[in-house]
C-alpha cells in the first residue's frame, strides 16, 4: 500500500511503510506483527505540537487507506496500525484520529501480558487502555530503546511513566482506573490475597519442575490450590468473588491443564472439586475468555519449550 502526502516522507517495504509527520521529527521504526503491518511514525511531543501533529496526521491518515491508532504517544511513537484481521483487535483501532491512550504493551502468547490484559477487560477498560500487540519473535528495536528497557511484556505506559512486571500491574489498573475492585478491602482478606499472590512463582516453578519427572509429585502445588479454596464458600474463586488472585492464576492453569492431560494423563481436576468449581469459575468470565488461546497451540508450545531435547 502506498502512502502518499505532501508533507510526508516515504519508504515502503514489504508489509510496511514509513513516514514522518514533520520535518524536525525523524523516521523510525516498522515492526511487521504476524496479523498486521504496522506504521510507525516518531515525532517529538509537546503539549504544543498536539494539534498540528493531530492535523498533519490526519491529513496523511485521510490520503491513504490506513485504520489508525495511537499508541505510545508520551513516547513519541505512534503506531497506525493497518489491515486488521485479528479478532481479538478492539473496534476503536478503526477510529481515524489520534488517541492518547494509555498503552498496555502485550504478547497474545505471553501468560504475564495475560494477565494485565485480562483484569483491563474485567474492569470495562477495553477503550481506556490501548493493547498494543509486541511480537515476541520479532521485537521492534523501538519496545527496548523507547518503551521498556528490559524488552519484556507486560508493560504499561500511563501519565508518562511505563511499568512493568504483571502483579504490580494488575494492582497498578485496579487501584488507579475506574471499574469494579478487584482487590479485596479488609485486612485479613488483604493478607491472604498478597500470601496467595506470593505463591504464584512458587506454584509455577513446582509444577514445570516435574514435566520431565513423576508429574504426581506436583500434586502437592495443585493440592494447595484445593486448600485454600476452601477458605471461602461464597462462591467458587480463592476470595469467594472473582478477584486479582484468580487473574494471576488463570493463564498458568489454562496451560497446565491441557498439556499434563496430553503428555503425562494427568488430569489435575480429578479428586479436587473446588478446584474444578474454580476452572469452571473462570471459564465463565468474559474478561478472561477473549484472552485465552487455542489449548492445541498451548500444549504444542509447552512440548516444543520443555520437553524437546536440549
Ligand atoms: N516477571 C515478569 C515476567 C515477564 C516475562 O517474562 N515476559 C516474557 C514473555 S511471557 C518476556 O517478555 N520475555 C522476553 C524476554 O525475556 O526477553 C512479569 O510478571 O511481568
Amino acid at each position: 500500500m502506498a502512502i502518499s502526502s505532501s508533507s510526508s516522507s516515504l519508504v515502503t517495504n514489504n508489509n510496511s511503510s514509513l513516514f514522518s509527520v514533520s520535518a524536525r521529527p525523524q523516521i523510525l521504526v516498522t515492526s511487521s506483527l504476524p496479523f498486521m503491518s504496522t506504521t510507525s511514525i516518531h515525532f517529538h511531543y509537546s503539549p504544543h505540537n498536539k494539534l498540528h501533529l493531530r492535523q498533519r496526521f490526519n491529513s496523511v491518515t485521510k490520503s491513504c487507506d490506513v485504520r489508525v491508532t495511537t499508541l505510545a504517544i508520551s513516547t513519541g511513537y505512534v503506531l497506525c496500525n493497518k489491515f486488521f484481521h485479528h479478532p481479538l483487535l478492539p473496534l476503536h483501532l478503526h477510529l481515524p484520529y489520534l488517541m492518547e491512550l494509555p498503552g498496555l504493551y502485550i504478547s497474545y502468547k505471553c501468560p504475564y501480558a495475560q494477565r494485565v490484559w485480562i483484569t483491563r477487560n474485567t474492569k470495562g477498560l477495553q477503550d481506556k487502555i490501548q493493547l498494543v500487540p509486541i511480537d515476541l519473535q520479532d521485537r521492534p528495536s523501538w519496545y527496548k530503546d523507547k518503551v521498556h528497557p528490559t524488552n519484556k511484556v507486560p508493560s504499561l505506559e500511563h501519565n508518562n511513566e511505563v511499568r512493568g512486571e504483571s502483579l504490580d500491574l494488575i494492582k497498578y489498573i485496579d487501584t488507579h482506573f475506574e471499574g469494579p475492585s478487584l482487590y479485596p478491602s479488609g485486612h485479613d482478606d488483604k493478607e491472604f490475597a498478597e500470601e496467595l499472590l506470593s505463591y504464584t512463582d512458587t506454584f509455577y516453578k513446582t509444577v514445570v519442575s516435574y514435566f520431565k519427572g513423576d508429574v504426581t509429585e506436583a500434586g502437592t502445588a495443585f493440592d494447595y490450590l484445593e486448600t485454600v479454596l476452601s477458605k471461602y464458600d461464597h462462591g467458587p474463586f480463592f476470595l469467594g468473588q472473582f478477584s486479582l488472585v484468580d487473574i494471576a492464576y488463570a493463564p498458568f492453569m489454562e496451560r497446565f491443564q491441557p498439556f499434563l492431560m496430553d503428555v503425562k494423563n494427568y488430569d489435575i481436576t480429578v479428586g479436587r472439586p473446588r478446584l474444578t468449581a474454580w476452572i469452571e469459575g473462570i471459564n465463565n468470565i468474559e474478561g478472561y475468555k477473549i484472552t485465552r488461546s487455542d489449548p492445541k497451540e498451548l500444549v504444542e508450545s509447552y512440548k516444543k519449550r520443555f520437553l524437546a531435547n536440549p
